[in-house]
């Protein structure tokens, strides 16, 4: 008797233009063999067993962590590389002065010349993937071809990969097509490019995050925030949360704030014991698709199906819901182990590691014994908090946004746009001090628009109009926010407590939201009073919280001075709209 499994068409047989343009790659590559990937539970765990035999995954502690590997990067590619990442534009002016640019017929050549023969000796695979719920008319589609297994591997995890992504592809015919190949990890030999005008992506030389999982970044920001302009929406480096409060109404916010600044702590924050009744549902945690709604609502999905976050710090205290979660099913990249194999990271409270990052004994004077960019890949289904609206094909309706940086100062805990003009103007003066998630200096104050410096694949004035557009379609906006949860005092000490603490400013967000919470206006927007906060059960002092409510005009218009300069940078693209509201806050600062 026939089985389903008969009766499915071999894979290469369901899309010609996926099938033409593999054929292609190989024939510039040359790989030993061509694998197709159909998703799914046994295709993963063969890909894992291979891993394991061939050294490049390592098993870890079964009773502790069923399920769970250790994948250890080469020590020179742990991190995102901006300054080789390029967006290939026929015209430079239009990826902008936020973007590294190389004309695309040399980029091509460049590319070419790096992937002739590279897969010699190795198998290609090819991984179609959706972003978005498989059902959804707002997901993407995408191909992915890359020689490395462990990307295959993430990719699994972080997108709904295989068999039903390619039909879906048969039926529509387009996809970003993303061509990667480790090459030989040499950071001389490394390259992202994209060319979004041909929804395309090629990347050589890493084999790391945002540089390999051509779906996250490369896909779902660069290129989407590409697609996105041209189609009327927005593609944003956001997460996405719902607040159940304790009368039972649940409200979602999108977030925005640079990598490593606490996106998925916040997408899954545990509230505190002294705010009972309330509940958290994570929808996303690092990108967000938003589409005006026929209700004039702004609607969101998550393009993705799985989190690649960053471990250190993660423990029962700061994050138990992340701590719940990677403990089973979940890939490992450049943490430490314990003597029984465990592994081990800073800030997580317990055990000691014997081996670091790299493998080696672990001692104190190689630096820490994680990589401070050290991740997990876990499904998002293993979060205890996870939506069940996750997947509806709709999305969910966005009440608020919300931007945000690492700021020791200047920047108040929390403040309101006037209206969505303005808001478009806090979003694109966001800056924040660089992290570990990008190669280069640590803790530098740079600015980061809507956190998209690194991933908005055109011209940052063109991407403001596009916003302003999207604002003025809406009936319904979102109101805008700006938080800072790193202000710190004159000793360097953090004010606010932050983790599940947070939760009283987006409380108060959300009764601004209905109408039903007060704020003071200052020059910068709305800031709530210290009473307009639920502060039952927090311990912060007065003055510490009277610091975090305060704008120091001084330090304003100095900020509003470098952000006038920052703005001029984009020349005649800036849109005029953007420039009559600084001067309105420069008004107000006197
Ligand atoms: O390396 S990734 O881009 O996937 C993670 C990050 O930087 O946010
Ligand atoms: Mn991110």
């Amino acid at each position: 008797m026939a089985t389903a499994a008969d009766m499915l068409l071999p894979l290469p047989q369901l899309s010609r233009p996926v099938a033409d343009w593999v054929k292609a790659v190989s024939e510039l590559t040359q790989p030993d063999a061509v694998h197709w990937c159909e998703g799914g539970d046994a295709e993963r765990g063969a890909l894992i067993g291979q891993l394991l035999r061939s050294g490049e995954l390592k098993g870890l502690n079964p009773e502790q962590f069923p399920g769970c590997h250790l994948y250890r990067s080469e020590p020179n590619d742990v991190a995102r590389v901006e300054h080789v990442t390029y967006i290939c534009t026929r015209s430079q002016a239009d990826a902008g002065p936020n973007n590294h640019w190389m004309d695309p017929t040399e980029a091509r050549a460049k590319m070419r010349a790096l992937f002739k023969g590279c897969m010699r000796g190795r198998t290609l695979y090819v991984i179609p993937y959706c972003m978005g719920p498989l059902d959804s008319p707002l997901s993407r589609l995408g191909v992915e071809i890359t020689d490395s297994p462990y990307v295959v591997l993430n990719m699994m995890i972080m997108t709904r990969a295989g068999r039903q992504a390619l039909e879906r592809i048969s039926r529509e015919g387009r996809f970003v097509r993303g061509l990667h190949s480790i090459g030989e990890l040499d950071p001389e030999r490394r390259f992202i490019m994209h060319f979004p005008e041909e929804l395309s992506i090629e990347s050589f030389g890493s084999g790391y995050g945002g540089n390999a999982l051509l779906g996250k970044k490369c896909h779902a920001l660069r290129i989407a925030s590409w697609q996105a302009r041209s189609e009327g929406w927005l593609a944003e480096h956001m997460l996405i949360v719902g607040l159940q409060n304790p009368q039972g109404e649940t409200h979602y916010i999108a977030c925005a704030f640079p990598s490593a600044c606490g996106k998925t702590n916040l997408a899954m924050l545990i509230p505190p014991a002294s705010l009972p009744g309330w509940k958290v549902f994570t929808v996303g945690d690092d990108i967000a698709w938003l589409h005006p709604g026929e209700d004039g609502r702004l609607w969101a999905i998550n393009p993705e199906a799985g989190y690649f976050g960053v471990v250190p710090g993660t423990n029962p205290e700061t994050n138990r819901n992340a701590y719940e979660m990677i403990r089973r099913d979940t890939l490992f990249t450049n943490v430490a182990v314990t003597a029984d194999d465990q592994p081990w990271w800073e800030g997580l409270g317990s055990g000691a590691p014997v081996l670091d990052w790299q493998g080696r004994p672990y001692d104190k004077a190689n630096g820490p014994a994680a990589h401070p960019n050290s991740r997990f890949t876990v499904s998002a289904r293993r979060n205890p908090s996870w939506s069940p609206h996750a997947e509806d094909a709709r999305g969910v309706p966005i009440s608020a946004l919300v931007f945000g940086g690492r700021r020791r100062e200047v920047a108040p805990l929390v403040y309101e746009a006037r209206d969505w003009k303005h808001g478009v103007l806090v979003g694109a003066s966001v800056a924040s001090e660089t992290t570990a998630a990008a190669v280069g200096q640590v803790g530098v104050v740079r600015r980061d628009p809507m956190a998209m410096q690194p991933f908005c694949g055109y011209n940052f004035g063109d991407y403001w109009r596009h916003w302003l557009d999207v604002g003025a379609r809406l009936m319904r906006p979102p109101k805008i926010y700006h938080v800072n949860w790193f202000r710190r005092d004159a000793q360097g000490k953090f004010l606010w407590p932050g983790f599940g603490e947070n939760l009283r400013v987006l409380a108060w967000m959300l009764e601004r939201c209905a109408g039903r919470s007060g704020a003071a206006d200052t020059a910068i927007g709305r800031l709530p009073r210290p009473e307009d906060l639920n502060t039952q059960g927090l311990k912060i002092s007065p003055g510490d919280l009277e610091a975090l409510l305060s704008v120091d005009p001084e330090l304003w218009r100095k900020e509003a001075a470098e952000v006038r300069e920052y703005l001029h940078r984009f020349g005649d693209r800036l849109p005029a709209a953007m420039l009559a509201e600084l001067a309105e806050t420069e008004r107000r600062l006197g």
